[in-house]
């Protein structure tokens, strides 16, 4: 099998990885145990890289189109696919093996993954700007202006240190006090019990963004929250799915 190629976006950080939506295939790869290799893009290089190998542009639900990353190339069937739940879906049908929608789960899991998203949409301008500072100053600069005109407000509005920064740290917890809530309706350590699911992968690839930007102790007041189980989760995904 020729390996697939997945393309992520680098980082100043030791490791380089950062980014929850490229981690999202890259953390299904794993799982799976199919061989890829990463192709490093730069954030500001992503529409002129993307257009060059011919990807396809995401399209957004206020109707931007937009080149984004993850874009996953297959070399073994000719498939270009971008966004990360187009590539889930593809690598569920195409390397069925290890299955990440167990027991028909496909379209509640898409359900969870914009409830997921609600549930933290007001709190991430935060993580946002600290990812900022994990860029180059080029690819900063660029990030700083694409948020900008996303969330429709200025950087150093973002998540000011003050009421709006404790307002957001506020809604993170209520945040994970709901996916506690999630975790804890059935037994065993998933989402869906016993059974390992990309619920569980969509869950962890955001505690692993917040690991990755946020400064030490910001995440260890995340990871410690409810007992420490936020930091137990993404160690468990992660070795689940073969990242670490
Ligand atoms: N729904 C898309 C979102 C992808 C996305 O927003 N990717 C960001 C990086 S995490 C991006 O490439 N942005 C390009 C830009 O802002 O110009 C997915 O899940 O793949």
């Amino acid at each position: 099998m020729i390996p697939l190629i997945l393309y992520e976006i680098p980082s100043k950080l030791e490791g380089n990885y950062w980014s929850p939506n490229p981690a999202k295939p890259r953390f299904v790869l794993g799982y799976k145990g199919l061989p890829f290799q990463l192709e490093w893009v730069e954030y500001a290089d992503i529409a002129s890289r993307m257009k060059e190998i011919g990807a396809r542009q995401n399209k957004f639900p206020d109707g931007r189109e937009l080149y984004t990353l993850p874009v996953l190339s297959d070399p073994n069937t000719g498939a270009l696919v971008t966004d990360s739940w187009k590539i889930a879906e593809y690598l569920e049908e195409t390397y069925p093996d290890k299955p990440i929608f167990s027991n028909k789960s496909k379209g509640l899991i898409l359900a969870f993954d914009t409830a997921a998203s609600n549930l933290w949409k007001a709190a991430i301008t935060f993580p946002l700007l600290r990812s900022s500072e994990i860029l180059n100053e080029r690819n900063a600069k660029f990030f700083i202006t694409a948020r900008e005109a996303g969330l429709k407000e200025k950087f150093s509005e973002f998540s000011p240190e003050g009421p709006k920064r404790d307002e957001h740290w506020a809604i993170f917890e209520r945040a994970m006090e709901t996916c506690k809530e999630w975790y804890d309706s059935l037994e065993g350590k998933w989402l869906m019990g016993d059974v390992f699911s990309y619920a569980d992968i969509l869950i962890a690839t955001r505690l692993f963004w917040f690991k990755r930007v946020l400064h030490d102790d910001e995440w260890e007041k995340i990871a410690s929250w409810h007992d420490g189980r936020w930091g137990t989760l993404l160690a468990d995904v992660e070795r689940e799915c073969n990242v670490v």
